[in-house]
């Protein structure tokens, strides 16, 4: 999968270079551009954002910088695309859909991601119309708060998806048995020793009876999801 990133933090994106996205880049499984949205300025105070047309509170990015960084990415005719993927282009944004753990699975099949990343209080609304002539173009959301600018959004979301892709992470099985994978949140863990500080790993788990853990774990699966986010238990069969 290819990703590029837009931002007026180019430094943001740093720590990709490690744990196991560094390790995914540097096998040649993600390979990621990091472009600065300022270099698509031409004054001498690289300015992004200007005050808002109708008035109100903040500041909105400037379209110019923009449509020159997509040019760049996209390719400068309608529909060219640049090394033979058709990118899907993200907008992290409090007024997009919300991403779930769907999404990420959705966003895992795609060759090419770009993401632009907004701060102030948006982007000029023909930045997203613009692109959508030229590409497949979606807001989406991390939740229902608000975030300063898109940067962290946008890593939430690739560390999403990254370990999704097939060999990023290890053990693919380990995906299998996480919170959200079956709809329902993860059971509790237990290592060594069975014994500690007072505390015992359930009795179950010691038990080598693999149905009986199977089944354990599930009831625990459904109590906590039950107890801490009812409304999972709402869309779907457990
Ligand atoms: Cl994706 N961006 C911003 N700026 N704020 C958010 C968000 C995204 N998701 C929730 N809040």
């Amino acid at each position: 999968m290819r990703i590029d990133i837009v931002t007026i933090f180019p430094s943001f994106f740093d720590v990709l270079d490690i744990s196991l996205l560094g390790k995914a880049r540097q096998s040649g499984i993600i390979e990621l551009g990091v472009h600065d949205l300022r270099d698509h300025t031409h004054d001498r105070h690289r300015t992004v954002d200007d005050t808002p047309y109708g008035g109100g509170a903040g500041m909105v990015m400037k379209p110019e910088p923009w449509g020159e960084a997509f040019d760049e990415l996209l390719g400068e005719q309608p529909g060219a695309a640049v090394a033979g993927a058709d990118p899907l282009v993200i907008f992290p944004s409090p007024a997009g859909e919300v991403f779930t753990q769907a999404t990420a699975r959705a966003l895992a099949h795609e060759q090419r991601l770009v993401f632009g990343c907004g701060r102030y209080e948006g982007i000029d609304q023909r930045v997203f119309d613009h692109v959508a002539s030229r590409a497949r173009v979606k807001l989406v959301s991390m939740g229902d708060y608000v975030l300063n600018g898109g940067e962290v959004a946008v890593m939430a979301m690739i560390e999403a998806i990254g370990r999704l892709i097939p060999g990023v992470v290890g053990n693919p099985e380990s995906l299998v048995e996480e919170s959200h994978e079956n709809g329902l949140l993860e059971y509790p863990s237990y290592t060594k020793p069975a014994s500690w500080r007072g505390l015992e790993v359930p009795p179950v788990l010691l038990s080598g009876n693999h149905g009986a853990i199977a089944a354990w774990r599930h009831e625990q699966q459904l109590e906590r999801t039950r107890r801490v986010r009812p409304d999972l238990l709402d869309l779907g069969e457990h």
